[in-house]
């Protein structure tokens, strides 16, 4: 684990569940002084955490802020690997680009790069990617898998189908779709965001960059003009806000079971899942690629992850890469 002592020493106030613990406790057990203590929880209180002091009895956490840093998630969090290692940050430029840094750093498999806010998140072909700040997800997984670089593009399949997942277990009336490639939908409106990088060597991939955003917690409101149509969140569909940080440790949860299936089954199981989540096929779609317009019905993704579209020839046309519209 690589959490810092703020950190564990919240873990532990928040595992207390109420109780006070006392500052000579906290002070064994991490094998500090009852001052480096006292300096800890001072910085947790600016950071707008609460709280109280029992006389005789010691500190009991009684408020905690909106966000989604590593102690808040480890709380939650039942996996093995994923989130066992993650960097939190007010703001930053896009947790891509830092991702690509720690990668050359060689961080541990399963790290996790997230923030409040993104001032230049991406999406795909570098199209930007709103992050309103303290309101979403917006985090890089790095991954690394021993598959070869080219299994990579399915691995953004296996993340579709784990947010997927982690949305309908917590919110069983959240009603997500995947629109192809790699959207989520709720009601229509685009609720998640994927972009898979990698780093890679001629025969192996080096590392998988995850980059995931969905939108939480926002209203109408906090999204920008030209989102309005286009853009939801899970707290506008449910009529209620969420706890991100237990959200964010069930798409782990369920990222690292899907990615560990995927790597021992192969993309069979990832394949029918993904056909089952998806609101894309058995749908009449317009398909615009570089080259041509398709139009059609959507019957399936091959193995590779390419959408196949039956014309009204009946021929069927594979799509790599193209924007949907679903008729
Ligand atoms: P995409 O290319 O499929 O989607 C980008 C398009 O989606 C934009 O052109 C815009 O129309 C729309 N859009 C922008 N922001 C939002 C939003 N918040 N909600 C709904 N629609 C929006 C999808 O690319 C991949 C997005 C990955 C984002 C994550 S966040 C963490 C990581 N860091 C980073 O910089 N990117 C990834």
């Amino acid at each position: 684990m690589t959490f810092s002592m703020k950190d564990e020493l919240l873990a532990r106030l928040l595992k207390a569940n109420g109780e006070p613990i006392s500052g000579q406790q906290l002070a064994d057990d991490f094998g500090v002084s009852r001052t480096a203590v006292w300096k800890h929880l001072q910085a947790l209180q600016e950071e707008g955490y609460t709280l109280e002091t029992v006389k005789k009895k010691g500190y009991v956490l009684t408020g905690m802020p909106d966000r989604i840093d590593g102690a808040r998630i480890q709380t939650f969090l039942q996996t093995k690997r994923l989130g066992q290692s993650i960097h939190h940050f007010e703001q930053v430029e896009s947790t891509q680009v830092l991702a690509h840094e720690y990668v050359r750093g060689n961080v541990e498999d399963g790290t996790v790069v997230i923030a409040e806010s993104q001032t230049a998140g991406r999406g795909r072909m570098l199209r930007p990617w709103e992050s309103t700040a303290g309101k979403g997800v917006w985090m890089t997984v790095i991954l690394k898998p021993d598959v070869p670089p080219h299994l990579a593009p399915q691995f953004t399949l296996v993340v579709a189908v784990a947010v997927v997942h982690a949305m309908k277990a917590l919110y069983p009336n959240l009603h997500p779709e995947i629109k192809w490639p790699n959207d989520i939908l709720i009601n229509g409106r685009k609720c998640t965001g994927i972009l898979t990088e990698m780093v890679a060597e001629a025969d192996r991939v080096q590392a998988l960059l995850i980059g995931i955003g969905i939108n939480v917690n926002q209203q109408r409101e906090d999204f920008p003009e030209e989102l309005h149509t286009i853009a939801t969140s899970m707290a506008e569909q449910l009529g209620h806000t969420i706890d991100r940080a237990e959200f964010v440790a069930k798409v782990l949860l369920y990222l690292e079971h899907y990615a560990d299936l995927y790597v021992k089954n192969g993309f069979s199981p990832i394949k029918a899942l993904w056909e089952q989540a998806s609101g894309t096929i058995g749908k009449q779609v317009r398909a615009t690629t570089l080259r041509e317009v398709i139009e059609g019905k959507a019957i399936g993704i091959t193995e590779s992850g390419v959408l196949e579209i039956q014309t009204a020839t009946g021929e069927i046309k594979g799509v790599y890469s193209a924007d949907i519209e679903i008729q």
